[in-house]
């Protein structure tokens, strides 16, 4: 028996809390012994007949719940599955808005290519980059991994505005990382373009002319914000 919340924010403080659990719903044994009780579904569809805007519903609660997990993340409390889970119950909250949405459209912060460079086939990591943005309110675009830099010139010339991200593990790698930003300054000289993936350094960054450098998705985020509110 679930004690029901007395509040709007106390139930949109349960869609936090299920969310950085990975709850998704009430069938779904995650985290164990919870099978039964509500998850991020049941919450964010009482959130909704209680009155809260879709809006509201997004950004206190899911996004919020996502950000918590990235700042975990980051801190090493906690690691790449908690966070996979806590994205898949977050699209689970995101699919019931989602008709609420449909005349307006989803809302969105802006929009972040992301993509590993050419030669490279790693993607944990940059799939949690774009987990976390999509979390934050960014639409994110993933061109996927080995990606020349015909690739993402193509899409920022379709997303005039955009910010890009690249992804690189490997040292041979980096080289191309440094190729990619150039292509891109010389067509989208203003682009802010961040990169990241464990060989690349804030130097390296800065060497290659990318806008900024990030250790974790966390801290991308934060310094995507920081770049917007310089511009
Ligand atoms: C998993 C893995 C693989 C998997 C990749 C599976 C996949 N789908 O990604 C497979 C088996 C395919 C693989 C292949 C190879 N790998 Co490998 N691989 C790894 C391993 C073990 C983990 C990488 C990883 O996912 N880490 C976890 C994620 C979460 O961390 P991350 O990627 O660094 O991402 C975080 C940050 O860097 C940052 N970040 C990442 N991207 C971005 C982007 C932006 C914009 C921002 C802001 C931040 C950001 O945020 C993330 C979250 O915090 C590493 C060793 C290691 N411990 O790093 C070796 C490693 C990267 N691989 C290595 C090598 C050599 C190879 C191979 C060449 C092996 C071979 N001889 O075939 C091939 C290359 C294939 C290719 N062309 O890419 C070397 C690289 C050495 C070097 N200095 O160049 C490493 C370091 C292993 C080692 N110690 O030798 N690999």
């Amino acid at each position: 028996m679930v004690e029901e919340p007395q509040s709007t924010q106390a139930v949109l403080a349960r869609v936090c809390a299920c969310v950085q659990a990975g709850k998704s719903d009430a069938n779904t044994d995650i985290p164990p012994g919870s099978l039964g009780q509500p998850g991020v579904a049941e919450w964010v569809e009482m959130a909704i007949e209680r009155g809260a805007s879709p809006q509201t519903i997004l950004e206190e609660a899911l996004t919020a719940g996502m950000n918590a997990i990235g700042k975990r993340f980051a801190a090493n409390e906690v690691f790449i599955p908690e966070v996979l889970i806590a994205a898949r119950s977050m699209h689970v909250g995101l699919a019931k808005l989602k008709p609420l949405f449909v005349e307006q459209g989803m809302p969105s912060r802006g929009v972040l290519v992301i993509g590993t460079v050419l030669g490279d086939l790693h993607d944990i990591g940059k799939n949690l980059v774009g987990m976390l943005f999509e979390g934050a309110g960014w639409k994110v675009i993933d061109l996927g991994v080995d990606c020349p830099a015909e690739k993402f010139l193509a899409a920022v010339a379709e997303n005039p505005g955009c910010a890009v991200g690249l992804s690189a593990l490997l040292t041979t790698t980096m080289v191309s990382m440094g190729e990619t930003v150039k292509s891109i300054r010389a067509q989208a000289p203003q682009a802010i373009i961040l990169v990241g993936g464990a060989p690349v350094t804030e130097a390296y960054a800065r060497e290659i002319g990318a806008s900024g450098y990030a250790p974790d998705p966390a801290a991308a985020i934060e310094l995507l914000d920081s770049l917007l509110s310089d511009e």
